[in-house]
């Protein structure tokens, strides 16, 4: 069996689909702290409510389904951690503590845990970013992140644990609504498109940062785990890149299917935490390493967001 923590989340929704498509359905374990929104989560497989800050759950779970593979996806993403700091840092690192700890216990074949673009400061060097280099990140998130990949490093080392890492660039998917990172502008501007509203950006109108689309993150992260592990070199996290644009060019290529989409500009705090982090990845090693190769421009995104969303228009609820 396969453990999903964080099964609801952005990623998390995503893996658990494709995870469910690859293998048998009830072999996909998607565990959250809340019931899901999406009721296929709970209807095409097994679901446990879970919460990874309660160690003895977690041990139960893991007693219960001595999962092959943990994925562990549970976490505060930049902005929300940046206004809740203890809670953001211990669910980041507690969590991935109790997971790591546990998956040694039960003997886990392999973990999966996602890093980010966020273990970069201000003082990285921002245009292709390299594997290696300088990381002072000046977010609660990206402290965390950037500790965790040190704790995997260290249960690799130490415990002999198969525990697998991408930095991931700002996401963007249509299945799911943004949940508090900075780089959400960019998933929120397709659904005003859509809508036929104006979007107010939260990000000054040339802020370039690392970007994918959902489809290329899954093929990165079951490809890295599918690789044989001595391909797997790096066991603190790979960088992985796909484009980088800023919102004007977001916005031109959203106005090459909806010509009178309208955008302003009004940054706000997260416009220091895009500041902080780099414009462009430099990936070499995980194309070197175990084939890394992406699918997804920013036209060929626009045109696929804009279609599904189109699609689903009346059911993508504003909830959030
Ligand atoms: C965030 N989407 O904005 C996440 C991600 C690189 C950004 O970590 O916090």
């Amino acid at each position: 069996t396969i453990l999903v923590i964080g099964a609801c989340g952005q990623l998390g929704f995503e893996l658990t689909h494709a995870l469910r498509q690859r293998y048998a359905a009830d072999h996909v374990i998607a565990a959250d702290v809340r019931r899901p929104q999406q009721p296929e989560l709970q209807e095409a497989g097994p679901f446990e409510l879970l919460d990874v800050l309660d160690r003895p759950r977690l041990e139960a779970i893991i007693d219960q389904y001595r999962p092959k593979q943990i994925y562990h996806l549970a976490a505060l993403l930049s902005a929300t951690a940046e206004k809740n700091p203890e809670f953001g840092w211990r669910l980041n690192m507690d969590g991935l503590l109790n997971v790591l700890d546990l998956a040694v216990k039960y003997k886990v074949a392999q973990v999966y845990w996602p890093s980010s673009i966020a273990v970069f400061g201000p003082d990285t060097p921002r245009q292709n970013t390299p594997q290696l280099t300088i990381m002072n990140p000046s977010t609660v998130y990206g402290i965390s992140k950037l500790a965790g990949e040190q704790w995997c490093e260290w249960y690799h080392k130490n415990h002999g644990l198969d525990v697998r890492s991408l930095r991931y660039p700002g996401l963007i998917s249509y299945k799911t609504l943004p949940g508090g990172g900075t780089t959400d502008y960019a998933v929120d501007i397709y659904h005003k498109a859509v809508a036929g509203q104006p979007y107010e950006c939260f990000l000054q109108k040339d802020t370039y940062l690392p970007m994918m689309y959902m489809p290329d993150a899954l093929k990165a992260t079951l490809d890295l785990m599918h690789a044989p592990a001595e391909q797997i070199k790096i066991r603190s996290s790979y960088n992985l890149g796909a484009m980088s644009f800023s919102p004007a060019e977001i916005t031109a290529a959203i106005q090459r299917h909806e010509p009178d989409f309208e955008v302003t500009y009004k940054p706000d705090s997260r416009q220091q935490i895009a500041d902080s982090w780099p414009a462009s990845i430099d990936d070499s090693r995980a194309r070197q390493d175990w084939g890394w190769q992406p699918e997804f421009d920013l036209d060929k995104m626009t045109a696929d967001m804009l279609l599904h969303l189109h699609q689903a228009e009346p059911q993508v609820a504003e909830s959030r």
